[in-house]
Formats: C-alpha cells, sequence, structure tokens
C-alpha cells in the first residue's frame, strides 16, 4: 500500500477547497470566455508565487459554473494532489514520487450504481455541451477548447484481446457545435490505435471524457504505460484506493461517480465524418507547424452529458511555460524516472531534477547532483542520463552538478554552470537525439520526411576531478551558523 502524506484527495472540488485552505487559490468573478480568462490564466500563472485559478460568475454564465486553471502549476501543488509532503524540498518529492511510482500495484476500479456526476443528466437532443462556459485560451486559437485537461476513456473492439482493455490519455477538445467535438490524436497514442480497431469495421469507437478528473485519474491519464495497462487501476494504485465508477452500458466505458463533467459518445470512422480542428497553443509553447494547424480531423458525436451541480471544468492549456502549467506529475515522473535508471548504472547519484520541461514526456534540461568519486564519473552520469527512456526526448541539455548544488535551483545550476565549467573541455554535443512532431526547431524539410532528431549537450558543470583539492573555496557562510542566526534575528519575518 502507498504511504500518502495527507488523507487522499477525493474529487476535483475537495481539491480545490484544499487549496484555498494552503492559500494556493486565486479565484477570480467576472471574467469573460471570449479571451479574457485564457489571458488571465497566462498573466496569473506567471506572478510570483503563482496560484491555481477558479473562475467565477463568468460572464453569459450562470453563477456557480465554474472554471479551474492551472491547477497544479507548482511542486506545492502537485504534493497536495498527490498526497506528497507539501513541506519537501522539490528533489525530496521527487524522491518520495519515485518511491510511489516504483511499484503502484494496480487498484480495480470500484462499480457503484450512480455518483454525483449525474446529478445532471442530458440525453440526445437535450445535450448543449455550450451550456457550460468553454474559454477561447489562446489568441490564435481556431475556437472554444472545453478539452484540455481531461482524461478520455477509449477501449477496442470485444474480441480483438490486443486492444481491449480501457484506456485513459489527456486529449484536446475543440467544440463545433452543441453535441459535435473535435479531438486530436497523435498517431503514437493509444487512443487512436484502439479506435482504429472500430473503425477498420466501419463502425464508431465509443468515447468518454471526463472533463473534472480528480488529481489521481488525471495522473493517471498523463503518465503513459504499456498497451494494456489500464491507467484508471493504475490511478487507483497511485491513490491506494479504487477508483468509483458508474459504467455506462452503451459505450461499455466507466465514467468516474466523482467526476465534474462527463462527456459520453462516439467517434465515427474519419472516412466518413471529420471537421476541421485546430490551431491550437500546444507544449514547447506553440501553434506548432504542421500538427498544430487547422486540418480535417475526427470527430466526437455527443450522446450523453452528465454533470455535478455548479460543476468545475477543468483548464490546462499549454502555454509557453514549463509542463507544470497543464499537465500533472510529468517533470516529476521525468525526474523520477531518469533517477531510477541513473541509480541503476551510476553511484552517488544524490538527486535528479527536470529543471526545465515543456512537455508531458522528456525533459529540455535535466539536472543531475552527483557525489564525484573518479575522474570521468560526472561524464558517466551525463551520458546514462540521456539514455534514459523518458529524460531524452527533446532534452536539449543535461547538466551534471555537483553535491553542494541543488539541482531544482536554476540559480544554484548557473552558478555551477557558469564557474566550474568551460565549454571547450567539458561540454559534448551529441547529434540525432529523439524529439517529436511539436518540436518548433524542427526544419520543414525533416518534418516532411518524419525525422524527428534534435541535438543534446552534456555539461560536465562539476568541479574537475583531478584538481578538486585546488579548487577554490566557495563564498559561503557555514549552514549551521546560518541557521542560528536565522533564529536569533527571526529571519522567517523578514519580508
Ligand atoms: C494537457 C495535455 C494535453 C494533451 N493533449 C494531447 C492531444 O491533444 N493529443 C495527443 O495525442 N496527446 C496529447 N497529450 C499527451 C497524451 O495525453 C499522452 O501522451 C498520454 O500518455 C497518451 O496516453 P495513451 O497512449 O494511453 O492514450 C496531452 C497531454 C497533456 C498533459
Ligand atoms: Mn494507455
Amino acid at each position: 500500500m502507498v504511504e500518502q502524506a495527507t488523507e487522499p484527495v477525493r474529487d476535483l472540488r475537495d481539491y480545490v477547497g484544499r487549496l484555498n485552505e494552503e492559500g494556493l487559490l486565486r479565484t477570480v468573478e467576472g471574467a469573460h470566455w471570449n479571451y479574457e480568462i485564457g489571458a488571465l490564466t497566462e498573466i496569473g500563472a506567471r506572478v510570483d508565487n503563482p496560484k491555481a485559478m477558479l473562475f467565477d460568475s463568468i460572464e453569459e454564465y450562470q453563477d456557480g459554473y465554474r472554471i479551474l486553471s492551472v491547477p497544479y502549476l507548482t511542486d506545492q501543488h502537485h504534493a497536495i494532489a498527490l498526497g506528497l509532503d507539501p513541506e519537501a524540498s522539490s528533489v525530496e518529492i521527487v524522491r518520495q514520487w519515485k518511491n510511489r511510482i516504483s511499484d503502484v500495484e494496480r487498484i480495480e476500479p470500484n462499480e457503484v450504481s450512480t455518483g454525483p456526476v449525474q446529478d445532471n443528466v442530458f440525453e440526445g437532443n437535450e445535450v448543449n455541451i455550450w451550456d457550460l462556459p468553454v474559454p477561447i485560451w489562446h489568441e490564435q486559437d481556431g475556437g472554444r477548447f472545453i478539452g484540455t485537461g481531461n482524461a478520455v476513456f477509449t477501449r477496442g473492439p470485444e474480441d480483438d484481446d490486443k486492444w481491449n482493455w480501457v484506456n485513459a490519455g489527456v486529449y484536446r477538445n475543440q467544440v463545433h457545435d452543441e453535441n459535435t467535438l473535435g479531438m486530436f490524436v497523435n498517431q503514437t497514442n493509444q487512443a487512436g490505435h484502439q479506435m482504429q480497431k472500430w473503425w477498420d469495421r466501419g463502425e464508431p469507437a465509443p468515447i468518454v471524457i471526463d472533463q473534472g478528473p480528480d488529481p489521481y485519474v488525471y495522473a493517471g491519464a498523463c503518465a503513459k504505460l504499456a498497451k494494456g495497462d489500464s491507467e484508471l487501476e493504475y490511478a487507483g494504485g497511485l491513490k491506494g484506493e479504487p477508483i468509483d465508477v458508474v459504467w455506462d452500458d452503451d459505450t461499455g466505458l466507466p465514467v468516474p461517480a466523482r467526476s465534474e463533467i462527463a462527456i459520453i459518445g462516439e467517434v465515427p470512422p474519419p472516412s466518413e465524418e471529420t471537421q476541421a480542428e485546430g490551431p491550437f497553443g500546444e507544449c514547447f509553447g506553440y501553434y506548432a507547424g504542421g500538427a498544430g494547424m487547422e486540418e480535417e480531423r475526427m470527430v466526437i458525436n455527443v450522446k450523453k452529458l452528465w454533470h455535478r451541480d455548479d460543476p468545475i471544468l477543468k483548464g490546462c492549456p499549454e502555454l509557453k511555460d514549463q509542463a507544470h502549467v497543464h499537465a500533472l506529475g510529468a517533470h516529476l515522473g521525468t525526474s523520477a524516472k531518469a533517477w531510477e535508471t541513473l541509480e541503476d548504472n551510476v553511484m552517488n547519484i544524490e538527486g535528479v531534477y527536470s529543471l526545465y520541461q515543456t512537455c508531458q514526456q522528456g525533459s529540455n534540461i535535466l539536472v543531475i547532483s552527483i557525489e564525484q568519486e573518479f575522474s570521468g564519473h560526472s561524464k558517466q552520469a551525463g551520458l546514462a542520463a540521456l539514455s534514459a527512456q523518458n529524460a531524452m526526448t527533446s532534452n536539449m541539455m543535461t547538466v551534471v552538478v555537483d553535491e553542494d548544488i541543488d539541482p531544482s535551483d536554476p540559480e544554484e545550476v548557473f552558478f555551477a554552470m557558469t564557474t566550474r565549467c568551460t565549454p571547450e573541455e567539458d561540454v559534448d554535443v551529441i547529434s540525432n537525439t529523439p524529439t517529436f512532431e511539436l518540436d518548433p526547431r524542427t526544419p520543414p524539410k525533416a518534418r516532411e520526411r518524419r525525422d524527428f532528431t534534435n541535438s543534446a549537450l552534456i555539461v560536465d558543470a562539476c568541479i574537475p576531478f583531478d584538481w578538486k583539492e585546488e579548487f577554490p573555496d566557495v563564498v559561503d557562510f557555514d549552514e549551521e551558523y546560518k541557521a542560528e542566526l536565522e533564529e536569533k534575528f527571526d529571519i522567517a519575518e523578514w519580508d
């Protein structure tokens, strides 16, 4: 059973309540869905000590119909969402997450006959997605997107063992009209493979979208699991108890019972029906070439809309920013997985942190701290990190630092890079490393060939091992002495 620092969060509104208690939530009233909520989200995510934002009394909509945006944007938010210690340092939070995900058991969901998600039930002609305050998130988006930060459930046909399990992933949804949505599915993702199995038979693929998932369900949907592995069972494992679900017989898919909003329907074969979808602001912080432009894409015909009273629509738009504005556990997962790989191969790993990460997978800048024990040790760590599955993709820079440097603190990492490293000797360029199609640096010709590679730097920012003893001392008072003064002069109260 997993250890939780706090009682597991029950659902999205329980999470909102806890953020409010901790002073990590900002409520904004009177904003308009037409650009204002999107722009305020961008502004709010960039202030010092940013908070999750709850929009209420939205223009043109009834009070109580709320939008929660950027819900997980700091390590503290992550800790509260996932039952980690919110007082712990960033590297310690990664260590806790590493322990949690290394042996997550799979816990089957618990079927219940009904739940709060069915407080309001609409079917057929009663369905009107515009009843919900769907915003325009970015300046150049092609429309209003309800689907950001969701959990999309799909399964393959019953008689196809290979693809018949309940999958969950996060997939964007543009609203085309009151009962039609668009969806964009990258070809490597499992939902696409499952739907293709239905389309190959000329049948529509069943689909359920949880548009206000609790943090565990969302963390499951964000995670990349192997084929056949159920994200819902993984979410139960992360939480340490089963996720309650209502089974929808028409789709043969589960609906999390405490979800805020559920959208239930089917996706006809794209050979029969498509609509222009996009563009949409994507991870990496661009309306990326090719993949993000307006294109004919699959549609979802919505048959049922269920929602709680005063529903909270969850918004996780990607921004010109890091993955924590839109994902849950992305940088923690990358750091933890790279840490595991490193520990298996290199001695004295003190900490690993994905210091800059724009997408769900891959780290743009990964930092590893080690206690050096032999010459070449730091280079070995850098090379091993580049081979770690999750950290390799789109990695621009892997930085290796000594144990006195906090890998989660950019100031300290820059201090090491600019004082312990001379590029001529300490930097290696590795060519043809993998990236993927949202990477804006992919040249147009390579994009046409679908050649998604980039290159990476290994920066050895450790004190040179063979003349370590002669390296100058760092200007820094003794930590214990500083701690004493902090007490004596009540420094916690300083502005
Ligand atoms: C906020 C957010 C939005 C995402 N949007 C999309 C998307 O529109 N299309 C897509 O293919 N993947 C998207 N992803 C990535 C997938 O959700 C992710 O790769 C997931 O692991 C896929 O799961 P699956 O292969 O089990 O279906 C998004 C991820 C996040 C966190
Ligand atoms: Mn999956």
